[in-house]
């Protein structure tokens, strides 16, 4: 059932299992093309599961969209990360996981927060630094963190949540649960030395995660391409002997498809996966980049690839949105967000006296409070 094509295209459906890895491109192409949804086949899904997905990706939109503005406004501080053009991935693995797996992300995290089902207010919160979001209103943009959906963060640390999260999985496996975890990450992180001793011990383990690997085709300014000597990040996964795939990630009914085959057969067997979700930016890696780097042609390329879009014109082609359907969710969704900003802004900034409540789970001599400006050394 598995197949794959050798570069990121729209209608990329699923990489190869092991045993398949040695297939030539042709075969890949093929299989490609025997996948393809096409038309009105939605893969048995209903006409409201299909206006569910669309609403909840044109959410994250919008709630992006409004943090570029509150960050300009500078409402928000730090750094600040967004999932525009990423949507179809994070709602289609959102849908995939029970709402008992883990997940672990890198910065770019918004998107799953909401996607895991916390408060979008919360997540505003967060984002606002105020002491009613995720993370007290310490944690900022990349650092949201809620055990009730578990959601174990946000990490700023490229890479930093990979190692984390198989100690998740080993967890659950220890523990004798069925639960999964799913650790996202860009595809710069697939270069770090703690990627693979992760997927390593994963597989040597037979632990129940699934690594996802988001190939936005871009690290900071640099293509994946410049950055990656096999560029066919889901290949990685025959080093372990493991199971890859490659799914095109600004499709959403594709992605909650093979990422739920993957985390099905984590929880069912115990076996560890890579999915690939090919997507593109469609802005510079924060808010506060230009991307000046980027060819006239990149972007233009990335905007035909804007998932929500491609989404809204296929369900309105198979007359599954109308323009006056489509027009309420829109204009839901922008309530909705507004409700957002509107908790966010009028919660109150953490109390500073909480600053270092949060360092250590448990108490550490000679931890330091020192702030700013306080000597080095009290007499
Ligand atoms: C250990 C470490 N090195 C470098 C950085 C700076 N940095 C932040 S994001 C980033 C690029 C990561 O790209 P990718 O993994 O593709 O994720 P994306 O931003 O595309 O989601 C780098 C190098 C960092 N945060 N941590
Ligand atoms: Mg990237």
């Amino acid at each position: 059932m598995t197949t794959t094509t050798a570069a990121p295209r729209k209608t990329a459906r699923k990489a190869t299992r092991p045993a398949d890895q040695a297939a030539d491109a042709a075969t890949f192409e093929k299989g490609a093309a025997e996948n393809l949804l096409g038309g009105a086949d939605f893969g048995g899904a209903d006409a409201n599961t299909l206006r569910e997905l669309y609403t909840d990706m044109l959410f994250i939109r919008r709630f992006e969209e409004r943090t570029a503005q509150a960050y300009q406004q500078a409402k928000i501080g730090g750094y600040c990360h967004l999932n525009l053009g990423e949507e179809a991935t994070v709602v289609g693995v959102g849908k995939a996981m029970r709402p008992t797996d883990y997940l672990f992300t890198n910065y770019r995290e918004h998107g799953y927060a909401l996607a895991k089902g916390i408060e979008p207010g919360r997540v505003m919160a967060e984002l606002y630094g105020r002491s009613t979001g995720t993370s007290k209103g310490w944690g900022g943009s990349m650092h949201m963190y809620d055990t009730a959906t578990r959601l174990l963060g946000g990490y700023a640390i490229v890479g930093g949540q990979v190692p984390l999260a198989i100690g998740a999985a080993l967890a659950i496996d220890y523990r004798g649960g069925d639960d999964v975890v799913v650790c996202q990450m860009g595809e710069g992180t697939t270069n770090i030395g703690a990627f693979h001793e992760s997927l390593n011990i994963a597989a040597l383990w037979n632990l129940p995660i699934v690594f996802l690997v988001i190939n936005n085709q871009t690290g900071m300014g640099t293509t994946v391409e410049k950055s990656s000597a096999e560029p066919d990040l889901w290949r990685r996964a025959s080093s372990y002997r493991m199971r890859g795939e490659r799914v095109d990630g600004t499709d959403v009914l594709a992605v909650r498809e093979v990422a739920g085959d993957l985390i099905e057969t984590a929880r069912r067997e115990g076996k560890p996966a890579l999915l690939e979700a090919v997507s593109y930016r469609l802005k510079g890696h924060s808010v506060v980049d230009p991307a000046k780097y980027r060819t006239e042609d990149a972007v233009s390329t990335a905007a035909e690839h804007d998932p929500i879009v491609l989404w809204h014109n296929r369900l309105l082609d198979a007359g599954v949105l109308s323009e006056d359907s489509a027009a309420a969710i829109e204009a839901d969704v922008r309530e909705r967000v507004r409700a957002a900003v509107d908790f966010a802004d009028r919660s109150p900034h953490p109390d500073p006296a909480t600053l270092f409540d949060y360092n250590y789970a448990t108490p550490v001599a000679g931890d330091s409070h020192r702030l700013p400006g306080d000597p080095l050394f009290t007499a």
